[in-house]
């Protein structure tokens, strides 16, 4: 079947090649130049560009109509004032379009070439340039006055009693993270990523393994260094890196011994404070009515939160945690009711591409009641049940470690903590 498509296609092109060519060879026999267009031709290019306009015009009010509702209402608070911006900008767009096609496909057609008419010529008219400055200045200025209020609402700050969830990506998955019940995240740095920890939750256990690891790396350059010393001589340029290699790795050493000191605002060690921490994978469910401030952070390249039932959307940035807050308005089971199917599921997907399992990269959110939320989340393991052996686990509070008033800002439960 296919190869008798392509068969067809490559028969029409060269048809269409023969007969131009015959074209030609007659216009050839009848002595007239390819630059000469009768008056009949120029009158049916004219009336076809109206003929098209008309076609033009229908195509886009069908697809209007069929494609013009691809989501149900929206489930959360700001959402309607994203529905009304984006029909604003719409119609807009929609009134703008008909009225610059309309004049595009009418001037062509009223004012196809004739022997002998002339255009008028005019270097300037105040009136026009008026026009066409006033009325796209006064659009955009409306436009963008009334998106920055919108925005402002989503990514203001949070009432004290929001819920904070933190959403953690990478390729390919999602991660959400709830504060236990002290309500505060445990801190996280990259400089503690591992495939057992991946998203960098500050442990005692963790970085005394990453500074066993980097003890090792150390040994082992030096190590390098003193071998080839004794063989021959190295040269200094190969040295010299080396010895680059070791200060940097000491660094890195200083690093993660630093993050060992930090201490969260509550006074406690982010050790204690993040040993509460739940972690749910593959579902997120959320509270409906209440304000949820959403912390997105990122472990590898540039990932996007998009919830589209919410007309919620984040970059999640490597490095630089991003924020919005959002109120949910209608429960899963209200909206399976609306749409009359049982199987819909609000959900969280990436929309950034970011790398070949992009397309698979999303979960299902699920708006519960408020009681059915909390027996949810507290059905979700906790970081340490999760991550770590539960024997290994509780001992470690660093009573001796001090916090400093300029280290309070890398203390933030989500900043990465580290330099
Ligand atoms: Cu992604």
């Amino acid at each position: 079947m296919k190869l008798l498509v392509i068969l067809v296609i490559a028969l029409a092109i060269i048809a269409i090649v023969q007969l131009s060519k015959v074209y030609e060879f007659t216009r050839a026999l009848r002595k007239s130049k390819e630059e000469e267009i009768s008056p009949a031709d120029n009158k049916l290019q004219a009336n076809l560009m109206l003929v098209w306009m008309f076609v033009f015009f229908i195509g886009v009010i069908w697809l209007y109509v069929r494609y013009g509702d691809y989501l149900p209402e929206s489930a959360s608070e700001h959402g309607k004032d994203v529905d009304w911006l984006m029909h604003l900008n719409l119609w807009m767009l929609t009134v703008m379009f008909f009225v610059m096609n309309t004049m595009l496909f009418v001037v062509s057609w009223k004012f196809y070439y004739r022997k002998g008419r002339k255009a008028r010529f005019f270097t300037h008219d105040n009136r026009l340039e008026m026009i066409w400055t006033l009325i796209p200045g006064v659009t955009m200025a409306f436009i963008i006055v009334f998106g920055l209020i919108t925005w402002n609402k989503i990514t203001g700050p949070a009432s004290p009693d929001a819920i904070t969830v933190e959403l953690y990506s990478k390729q390919f998955d999602w991660t959400a993270r709830y504060p236990g019940d002290n309500g505060e995240f445990g801190a996280s740095s990259y400089n503690l990523i591992s495939s057992d920890n991946a998203l960098g939750i500050i442990t005692k256990e963790k970085i005394a393994a990453k500074l066993e690891e980097i003890d090792a790396d150390i040994e082992k350059i030096k190590q390098s260094l003193e071998e080839n010393k004794m063989v021959s001589a190295m040269p200094e340029s190969y040295v010299e890196t080396l010895q680059d290699k070791i200060y940097r790795l000491e660094r890195h050493k200083q690093r993660i011994l630093d993050l060992a000191e930090l201490k969260m605002e509550s006074g406690k060690s982010n050790w204690e404070t993040g040993a509460d921490d739940r972690i749910a994978k593959g579902e997120m469910h959320l509270p409906v009515g209440k304000e949820i401030e959403f912390i997105f952070r990122s472990q590898d390249v540039i990932h996007s939160a998009y919830m589209p039932h919410f007309r919620a959307q984040m970059n999640t940035v490597p490095g630089l945690p991003t924020r919005f807050k959002m109120t949910p308005t209608i429960t899963t089971k209200e909206m399976r009711e609306k749409l009359g199917d049982d199987e819909f599921n609000y959900i969280l997907l990436c929309n950034k591409i970011c790398g070949a399992a992009h397309f698979n990269m999303q979960i299902d959110v699920v708006i519960d009641s408020p009681e059915d939320y909390e027996a949810w989340l507290k059905k979700q393991k906790t970081f340490i049940a999760q991550e770590t052996a539960p024997e290994a686990a509780p001992a470690a509070t660093d009573t001796t470690a001090t916090a400093t008033a300029d280290t309070s800002a890398a203390m933030a439960p989500t900043a990465d903590a580290s330099h």
